[in-house]
């Protein structure tokens, strides 16, 4: 394992790409659905912000007890008991991009025995801080594809 500048500044950029794009959407599309089974841009946006403490926990517990198993997070489950859909996009990119700088913080202190540590999740099985740091550039990636569509009318 050894750090990429690419992982690190992608983790940085993503709030601001969502803050963009976002920026560019009529306020009248936030809660528009696109497809039946996805978020809107709004539940998108809280999910962000409220995943992200998530994935940080699983980094730091894997530091502090490696080896140990966390749940799976269900998103659809969290998105209905917290009411995503009544967040305010504002105060949830705000929280999105604080949430990001304490996980990149503690990211970008570790060194590559401790980015090698790992946690076992039931679906991805066996992951490493490292890993966890892709897996989270790649959900960005995941919802970044999918609020792009919200832009245009
Ligand atoms: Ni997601």
């Amino acid at each position: 394992v050894s750090r990429s500048i690419y992982l690190d500044q992608g983790l940085a950029l993503s709030p601001a790409a969502f803050r963009q794009i976002t920026a560019l959407v009529s306020p009248s599309r936030l809660d528009q659905s696109l497809a039946t089974d996805r978020f809107t841009l709004r539940e998108v946006i809280a999910h962000l912000a409220d995943m992200e403490p998530v994935f940080r926990a699983r980094m730091e517990l894997a530091l502090r007890a490696p080896g140990s198993e966390v749940e799976n997070f269900d998103q659809d489950k969290e998105a209905l008991e917290k009411n995503y859909a009544s967040w305010d996009v504002q105060k949830s990119l705000t929280l999105f991009a604080e949430a990001r700088r304490k996980t990149l913080e503690l990211f970008l202190s570790l060194d590559e025995r401790q980015l090698a540590l790992t946690v076992k999740h039931p679906i991805l099985g066996e992951v490493s801080v490292f890993g966890l740091g892709v897996f989270l550039l790649g959900h960005d990636m995941y919802h970044l594809e999918q609020a792009t569509a919200y832009l245009g009318s």
